[in-house]
């Protein structure tokens, strides 16, 4: 009797010693796009494996791939977490561009010649006013991850120069400035979330699409009749780690490292997978498009400038919607890479 009571009261002790963990929640909810085998999903899964391993099970994280915690409307997955719709979220600078206009940095077409630019902006004075700009949004930004440069396929013809892209109908995501850039250069662009593209694919509803080259392998989009592809690189998406602020503050501050630190874990994981076959001379990504029966499009310099020409007008105008000062700063910590 004695000795139940004492060990019963060891137990209530036990329990106040951490409040906070005993508020925890069952289950926090990850939001991403796709899922696993993209780069984008492992990374996600990564980062809750990881989390769950270092807090003993104390902090669970679920991956929710294919924005249904928005109903597939992935344009609504920073509002949603900003108001703790969901928890957690591995998401698209393009898909949070719609609310904060300073990611549509990473579309301006042309803006990143190469991973290293990529890098020069999340690693540097670019990415950390990103991220105290996303914070005085309502979430906590923690960690960069990797979409990647997104490539222009389309089932009529190989795209060479602008004139190429005339009149084709583009699916496009994110900002207007999307619609811009297809626009400027003479293409019909329609806004629509991941969710539809394939089926409008399929039907012929649109002509083509842009996208990474690991979204349009995981994804077989080269058997909707996407046989032309383009390697132009004109932006690339990074993929930003975040926590609904309210969320974030609920955690003990050991716990807040462990999440911080597993999302830079995850992250650097991510950009190693996203990047695979695509830098340091290996080209296997390509060829493993090509030998799916694509007609993989690499531009000349000279090419390539036509389409930055085309652009140009749209860049400037954007530059000033994002805000000079910060493009400014792009362009030079580029330029330093
Ligand atoms: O919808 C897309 O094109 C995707 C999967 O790349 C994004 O979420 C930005």
């Amino acid at each position: 009797m004695r000795l139940a009571k004492l060990a019963l009261l060891g137990a209530i002790a036990a329990v106040v010693a951490m409040p906070a963990a005993a508020d925890y929640k069952e289950e926090y909810k990850i939001s991403t796009v796709v899922p696993a085998p993209f780069p984008w999903g492992i990374a996600a899964e990564e980062w809750a494996k990881l989390v769950g391993e270092r807090t003993d099970g104390r902090i669970n994280m679920k991956v929710y791939p294919g924005a249904q915690l928005v109903s597939g409307d992935q344009t609504k997955e920073f509002t949603a977490m900003r108001r703790g719709i969901i928890d957690m979220a591995v998401g698209s600078t393009i898909n949070w561009s719609p609310q904060i206009k300073e990611l549509n940095i990473f579309s301006l077409p042309f803006l990143m010649p190469d991973y290293a630019a990529i890098d020069a902006l999340t690693q540097g004075p670019v990415g950390e006013q990103i991220f105290e700009i996303l914070e005085e949004n309502g979430v906590v930004p923690l960690a960069w991850a990797e979409n990647g440069f997104r490539e222009v396929s389309n089932s009529k013809h190989p795209i060479r120069t602008p004139e190429d892209l005339k009149g084709l109908k583009m699916r496009v995501v994110g900002s207007p400035l999307f619609n811009d850039t297809f626009t400027a250069l003479g293409a019909n662009p329609t806004q629509m979330s991941w969710a539809d593209a394939k089926p409008a694919l399929t039907t012929g509803a649109v002509d083509g699409q842009e996208n990474p080259l690991s979204v349009f392998t995981v994804a077989k989009v080269y058997e909707v009749g996407q046989k032309n592809l383009t390697m132009w690189h004109y932006v690339a998406d990074p993929l930003i780690f975040a926590v609904n602020k309210d969320v974030w503050d609920s955690f003990t501050p050991e716990d807040q490292e462990i999440v911080r630190q597993a999302a830079l874990d995850a992250g650097a994981t991510g950009i190693e997978i996203a990047r695979k076959g695509l830098t340091d001379g290996d080209n296997s990504a390509v060829e493993e498009v090509e030998a799916l029966g694509v007609e993989v499009v690499e531009l000349t310099p000279e090419e390539r400038q036509a389409f930055v020409d085309a652009t140009r007008g749209v860049y400037d105008e954007w530059k000033e919607k994002i805000g000079a000062d910060l493009v400014d700063q792009a362009e030079k910590s580029i330029a330093d890479r």
